[in-house]
């Protein structure tokens, strides 16, 4: 075996052997996160055509990924719950007899590495000194996922000895080694030939592991990420009192409060969590002294910590992020992310300066190929040159508004979460809930326009509740009754629960509200409630703003037109109401009772019935 001193027996080393035996390799090579190792796995990957290396000046250490036309987003039709009974998965993820999934996995994955390296990543998701952080070993054969996770996770030295400290017992009986359990996950992933037909990305929470085949692709193949850091983390958290959130965290500081305020955002994939988490603010916002800080653009992970409060952990590295359409305007700070040591997937390649381009950069480039690595040029092509779920991987350190508190391992502690999903009607821009009860509500209640981030057509209203719709890895309705059991331990020091909607549409199918950097004139207003500088106004689905308390200084919407964002529509929500009410009853009996009586009560409010 190939570098492998480092686990020269025990548990690891049987089962890297077994799923060696599985998966038939021609070497193994132990990826432990050193520059001169990674820079070697670099070279290799512009050998095989993996990567393309760009402008050393220009974009230092950035390489072009290019993946397979029929490998570009998440399928959540191909992600499977695999726990003991299908109950446990609940009614919205799709269910898979464990054996029966692992009979099918081994089937198609049984030999894929013939001639190729099986790489075995030791990695952490979180700060490696918190008590809180996850480990897990991903195999694969895909370089660029090598060089991906070695962004996305910790991976490193500390990590491998961390990992061979932990004593357990963990039955490797039967022959590939796929039964028992550890406190480590066991990652397995084959690119096999990324045969869309017999992809699968299948989740065993039970044997806390992750088995994922033919898909390349970031939350398919990425398995630190949306595999464990939210399915097996959330049902972690289930056991063990605490919460893995589809979720960004960040810091806001202004004049007037004290110290830095720190909130949770919910939103669907590609919903603006990346943009939100770092958006870059108006010069009469900096002028004044406020500032935001980015903590995380995507997972939480929330405990309770000792002070009785809710505390967030951003459990990545790196950042995943959109590229399509991200621009100086909406989000200059993903640009500066995105600048160094960055792999961009599926984006322009523009031939005559080697960068990389895509909608909403400067003028497009003359010579270029498309994401496909076909000619491309703006003025001949009536389609777009980067694909729509085009992605940027870089570590977050680069992030020029990175919060101090993103290495602390306790996290910070958050002082209010939002809900927000993309609906071009019915939702008001913000409102607040009343207590944590009724925020729960909304959360579940949460439904929102697809995205390309996953495969699908897009713009289709779904429900998504809590963002976590995918995400989710237990019975969804128990996971309803995990948020409301942990509002009740956390009592008076919950945060409070706010809902936004940043998308609701005009006549002219055009955005109302201007977004991005604008959207701190939202989070002035929740500041403001959590310091009761403001009254909210009562409304059947919440508090809202009075119209005079967002500030819409050297901003281009009018008062009515803010008014169209604040208004309720009584018969769009009666419409609501009964899609919640069916949307309950999908859900089945496990749909707690306090969530019912919500429903109740707000069907009482609505006059129209
Ligand atoms: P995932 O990484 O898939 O989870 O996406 P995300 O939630 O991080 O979304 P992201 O910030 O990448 O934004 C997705 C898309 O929404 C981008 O193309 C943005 O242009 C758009 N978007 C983000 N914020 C806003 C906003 O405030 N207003 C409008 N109109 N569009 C926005
Ligand atoms: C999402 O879809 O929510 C993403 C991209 O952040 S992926 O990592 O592919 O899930
Ligand atoms: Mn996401």
């Amino acid at each position: 075996m190939h570098n492998l001193q480092e686990f020269q027996s025990g548990v690891i080393y049987n089962w890297i052997n077994c799923i060696k035996k599985l998966l038939n390799p021609q070497d193994i090579i132990l990826v432990d996160g050193s520059e001169n190792q990674t820079s070697g796995f670099k070279e290799e990957a512009i050998k095989k055509n993996i990567l393309i290396k760009l402008n050393e000046d220009l974009l230092p250490n950035c390489y072009l990924h290019r993946s397979n036309p029929n490998d570009v987003a998440r399928v959540e039709s191909k992600t499977f719950i695999c726990s003991d009974t299908k109950q446990d998965a609940g009614p919205t993820n799709n269910w898979w007899n464990p054996k029966e999934a692992l009979s099918k996995l081994i089937n198609i994955s049984k030999n894929s590495y013939k001639n190729r390296i099986m790489y075995i990543i030791p990695f952490c998701m979180g700060q490696i000194e918190s008590k809180f952080a996850k480990l897990g070993i991903e195999i694969t054969d895909s370089l660029y996922v090598v060089l991906s996770m070695l962004t996305m996770a910790k991976v490193n030295k500390k990590v491998i000895k961390k990992l061979k400290e932990l004593e357990e017992i963990h039955e490797n009986s039967d022959e590939f080694g796929l039964s028992g359990t550890a406190s480590w996950t066991r990652c397995i992933h084959a690119s096999c030939n990324t045969d869309p037909d017999n992809r699968y990305i299948c989740h065993f929470p039970q044997n806390n592991m992750i088995f994922s085949v033919n898909s390349n692709y970031g939350g398919n193949a990425l398995l630190g990420k949306k595999c464990l850091a939210l399915r097996l983390a959330s049902v972690m958290g289930k056991n063990e009192g605490w919460l893995a959130e589809h979720m960004l965290i960040m810091g806001i500081q202004r004049p007037g409060t004290q110290g830095i305020k720190y909130i949770c955002a919910s939103f669907p994939s590609g919903c603006g969590k990346t943009n939100f988490a770092m958006m870059a603010l108006p010069e009469i916002y900096t002028k004044n002294g406020y500032k935001i800080w980015c903590v995380g653009d995507d997972i939480a992970w929330l405990r309770i910590g000792k002070n009785g409060g809710l505390w967030a952990a951003n459990p990545e590295n790196g950042c995943f992020g959109v590229c399509a359409d991200t621009d100086k305007i909406t989000n200059p700070n993903a640009l500066v992310t995105a600048r160094e040591n960055t792999i961009f997937t599926n984006v322009v390649h523009d031939k005559t300066r080697n960068t990389v381009w895509w909608t909403g950069l400067d003028a497009p480039p003359d010579d270029a190929t498309d994401w496909q690595g076909l000619p491309w040029s703006a003025k001949n092509s009536q389609t777009r040159g980067e694909h729509p779920n085009s992605r940027f991987t870089a570590p977050i350190t680069n992030c020029p508004c990175l919060s101090a508190e993103y290495n602390n391992p306790e996290g910070v502690q958050i002082s209010a979460i939002i809900f927000g999903g993309k609906r071009s009607e019915l939702m008001p821009l913000i409102f607040q809930t009343s207590d944590w009860i009724h925020g729960v509500f909304m959360g579940s209640a949460l439904r929102s326009e697809t995205t390309p981030a996953t495969d699908g057509k897009t713009g289709i209203l779904r429900n998504d509740p809590f963002s976590m719709l995918p995400f989710c890895g237990y019975n969804i309705a128990d996971y309803f009754q995990h948020w409301l059991d942990m509002g009740r331990t956390l009592g008076e020091k919950a945060p409070k629960i706010f809902n936004i909607n940043l998308f609701k549409r005009d006549k002219n199918n055009e955005f109302i509200w201007p977004g991005f950097g604008e959207n701190i004139r939202i989070l002035d207003w929740i500041l403001d409630r959590l310091e009761s500088k403001v009254d909210g106004k009562k409304s059947v689905i919440g508090l809202l703003p009075d119209i005079n308390n967002i500030n819409i200084q050297e901003l281009n919407i009018s008062k009515k037109n803010l008014e169209s964002l604040l208004e309720i529509d009584e018969k769009l929500w009666n419409q609501e109401l009964n899609n919640i009410q069916n949307y309950y009853n999908k859900l089945g009996e496990n749909v707690p009772e306090e969530l019912i009586n919500q429903l109740e009560i707000l069907k009482s409010k609505i006059k129209i019935n």
